[in-house]
């Protein structure tokens, strides 16, 4: 089967198309958005607004779609499932003429300029917007009940509960107006599928809306966040449903294959947890960026994480949780720049001093979620460490850091996928297997999200195995094993670590 996998992202519209039938990854192609359209000067495909508000346009993600599949055309006629991941939380608003709308598309049309008439919003606020604590702290007090034990995470500023309370407050006209209220991941696969469709479990999570034991919108959440939600909002089926064939217009425009299944679309974390191979417990996957994101699958029961990170829906079946740490290679670069050193002289200098011979330290160079607490370092004060302390100080504490929360959500890891920039570096790779006792397995997967929708789409519409899926597509390069010699001494490093955490 072929099927193609779209990654909306804050960035960029990437595809990766698979032949699930011979194991192989076909094409992969990328549009970025503010390359590709500088028209709606964006920073790097969003915009700013004041006080913490983060935004993009939803015309713009039409615009992509349209140059996506014509720039796959020749692909376009093989085709037979397509699936997308969106970048979480983000959420667009629709008047009442959205069905007729994607109903009537015809092959002139640009999406762009036909759905205009439809928004009832002409923003899309995304994931990076801070700027609605006070519609969180509204909605704890207007709850009968506990957010994180219904919704599987405390109210959060990005998620899609406070972002509608607040356009609710301020435009309440144009709130009463609005007929649907999608996620980026549902609003794209109605425009596939030229008709309303459900948003998924997994991503249905990320709202603040969803009530994990019944995966089914909860009435209390809704209550408390806005008035006649409900109505609103698209119903929630699994992420494996297969919602409709592809629209005519995708067909008689860019030559869709017209039996291609459009499967439900999900959100970028549940699908990297698909697109990394970590769909069973057990796995779990830690992707080293920017800020370092620890994700896993949990099985069938929702645990409670006592509002640390959350818990999202697993696509092929269960939950997962995940934990964002803002300091990830922001403190890692400032180190490793403190000492002199170039990464590979640092990697050296790793591997020659594992375990760090001093005692840890908050290694914070930016504001911390986990732990909630403000910088506890700044270049000045890594300049004042010798070499050793500030590098491989720094990053076994940050790795220590990890495994404390990470036991909050995963009991038994046995196997970590390490993805993301820091994970090529070996010495930090080894650091992990030691500090966490397990084997990490390093895959070089570029677009985890991406591959993840498109292994979604063969599993809906193919019912191709996740197993068979797996082997094919989500091997490990490599793996290390950890050095047992050292477990001892990272669960007393670990201890002495928790009890520093307690005096912040
Ligand atoms: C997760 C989160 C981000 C976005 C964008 O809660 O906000 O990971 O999904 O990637």
């Amino acid at each position: 089967m072929i099927s193609l996998g779209l990654d909306l992202s804050t960035q960029s519209l990437s595809a990766v198309l698979i032949d699930s039938t011979a194991g192989e990854i076909i094409h992969e192609h990328a549009i970025n958005f503010a390359e590709s359209f500088p028209e709606f000067e964006t920073e790097n495909g969003f915009i700013r607004g004041p006080k913490q508000e983060f935004y993009s346009y939803p015309q713009l993600y039409l615009k992509a779609i349209d140059k996506m599949m014509h720039d796959l055309q020749e692909f376009n006629p093989r085709i037979e499932s397509i699936s997308i991941s969106g970048h979480q939380h983000a959420s667009v608003y629709l008047n009442a003429s959205l069905p007729k709308i994607l109903a009537e598309l015809n092959q002139s049309d640009q999406l762009s300029e036909a759905l205009t008439p439809a928004f009832s919003r002409p923003i899309v606020p995304i994931w990076m917007d801070n700027s609605t604590t006070e519609e969180c702290l509204e909605m704890d007090k207007n709850l009968n009940g506990s957010v994180t034990e219904l919704s599987g995470s405390l109210y959060c500023e990005r998620f899609t509960a406070a972002q509608i309370r607040k356009f609710y407050k301020n435009s309440p006209e144009a709130y009463t107006e609005t007929q649907y209220i999608h996620l980026i991941s549902s609003f794209c696969a109605s425009v596939f599928a030229g008709k309303n469709v459900s948003i998924d479990s997994s991503d249905g999570a990320g709202m603040n809306l969803m009530n994990l034991a019944t995966s089914q919108w909860d009435d209390n959440l809704l209550e408390a966040c806005a008035p006649n939600l409900k109505a609103k909002l698209p119903n929630i089926e699994p992420a494996s449903t297969v919602a409709a064939k592809a629209s005519n217009y995708f067909v008689e425009k860019y030559s869709l294959n017209p039996n291609c299944d459009i499967c439900l679309s999900s959100g970028d974390n549940p699908n990297s947890l698909i697109g990394c191979g970590a769909t069973d417990p057990g796995t779990v996957v830690i992707s080293m960026g920017t800020s370092d994101t620890f994700f896993g699958a949990i099985g069938n029961e929702p645990i409670d994480t006592k509002g640390i990170g959350h818990i999202f829906g697993n696509p092929a079946g269960g939950f997962m949780s995940l934990i964002c740490f803002r300091n990830g290679s922001l403190s890692r670069e400032a180190a490793l720049k403190s000492t002199g050193l170039n990464w590979q002289e640092g990697e050296k200098l790793i591997s020659e001093n594992t375990p760090f011979k001093e005692s840890n330290y908050l290694p914070f160079i930016v504001d911390e979620m986990y732990p909630s607490c403000a910088a506890q370092i700044n270049e000045e004060s890594l300049s004042s460490f010798l070499p050793t302390k500030a590098l491989v100080g720094l990053i076994e504490s940050q790795i220590l850091n990890l495994r404390f929360f990470a036991a909050k959500h995963a009991k038994n890891i046995n196997t970590i996928r390490l993805t993301g920039g820091a994970s090529q570096n070996t010495a930090i790779a080894q650091m992990i297997a030691d500090v966490f006792q397990a084997k990490v397995e390093r895959i070089e997967i570029s677009n985890s999200a991406a591959l993840g929708s498109a292994m979604r789409a063969a599993n809906a519409s193919g019912q191709e195995s996740w197993d068979s899926l797996n082997k094919n597509f989500t091997a490990a390069k490599s793996q290390l094993l950890p050095n047992s010699s050292n477990a001892s001494i990272y669960e007393d490093k670990l201890k002495a670590y928790a009890h520093l955490l307690q005096t912040i």
